[in-house]
């Protein structure tokens, strides 16, 4: 298969990487990760630890692949949606964290799938990605349901290694994967600790009280997401990816822009819509978005 991974983060560089064991991947990204896999190919470290070669370019405009993987950072899917829209793709399925990028991409393109990852990557340097953990992808149609599509990607993805399962249910799966990140990542950001560090005191009852709230919207707006399920799902992660350093870790220890309008801010606007009490998710998010504005980046 065809496939351009748009996007050269962590998680995009692992992925991409992967699926260029089985298939013809372009990966676009920003310099200096792309000249450096052009000149030496992309080292897998950790789990995989394998090197492979891949076309990497920091122009994503006029592609054309059977399906293009989205893995930008939520608050560039607008971005990521124009720049696709210069190309032709059979598909475009979204790996990324929080909720809403479906429907950005759908505004520029007809067949849209939607995606969680719970792949441990760092991104240690140009032209190297560590797989800190070994996770699951899950994909299908945003709005549940079977799709022919969704089936053709997720064999694309399995071909390759990644552990992949095609979900009719993807409206409660993007739930359940926002109680997840709504639950680790800012707790893990804000006191610098490794996923790991949530299963116990103190973070634990923050942790569960924000999947709680989420569950909680979630059913306010008819997705069948039970409180239990949306803590157990948060601490399978935590505990899978223990040793990791969620991604909104790695943004702030980089002084970048995290994703919180989309993970916990999502969930405090959805909540106030349907008249649920969210004050840990606001909590969460008022703290990262005063960070966020003392380093000047909102
Ligand atoms: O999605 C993640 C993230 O870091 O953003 C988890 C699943 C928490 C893995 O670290």
């Amino acid at each position: 298969m065809e496939i351009v991974v748009l996007g050269a983060g962590s998680l995009g560089s692992l992925v991409g990487g992967l699926l260029a064991g089985a298939h013809d991947v372009t990966l676009v990204g920003r310099e200096p990760h792309v000249e450096a896999i052009e000149a030496d190919g992309l080292e897998i470290r950790g789990e995989y630890d394998r090197r492979v070669f891949l076309r990497a370019t920091a122009e994503g405009e006029g592609l054309a692949a059977d399906c293009a993987v989205v893995t930008v950072k939520s608050f560039d899917t607008p971005d990521a949606a124009h720049v696709l829209a210069t190309g032709e793709y059979g598909a475009v399925i979204s790996l990324q964290n929080g909720m809403g990028n479906e429907a950005v991409l759908a505004g520029h393109h007809d067949t849209v799938l939607a995606g969680t990852a719970t792949y441990g990557a760092v991104r240690r340097e140009p032209g190297v990605v560590d797989c800190t953990g070994r996770g699951e992808v899950v994909l299908g149609a945003p709005g549940g349901g079977r799709s022919s599509m969704a089936d053709r990607v997720g064999e694309a993805f399995r071909s390759a290694g990644l552990e992949t399962t095609v979900a009719a249910d993807m409206p409660r799966r993007l739930w359940a994967k926002l109680a997840v990140n709504a639950g680790i990542n800012a707790v893990t950001a804000l006191a610098r600790v490794e996923n790991g560090a949530v299963l116990e005191a103190p973070a634990e009852e923050l942790v569960r009280a924000a999947a709680r709230e989420t569950a909680r919207t979630a059913r306010a707006h008819g997705v069948d997401l039970s409180n239990r399920e949306a803590i157990a799902a948060t601490e399978r992660v935590a505990d899978r990816t223990a040793g990791n350093e969620s991604s909104m870790r790695q943004d702030v220890e980089n002084g970048r822009q995290t994703e919180i309008d989309a993970i916990n801010g999502y969930v405090v606007d959805r909540a106030e819509d349907a008249s649920v009490a969210a004050p840990t998710n606001r909590l969460l998010a008022g703290v990262i978005r005063t960070w966020e504005r003392g380093r000047k980046l909102r």
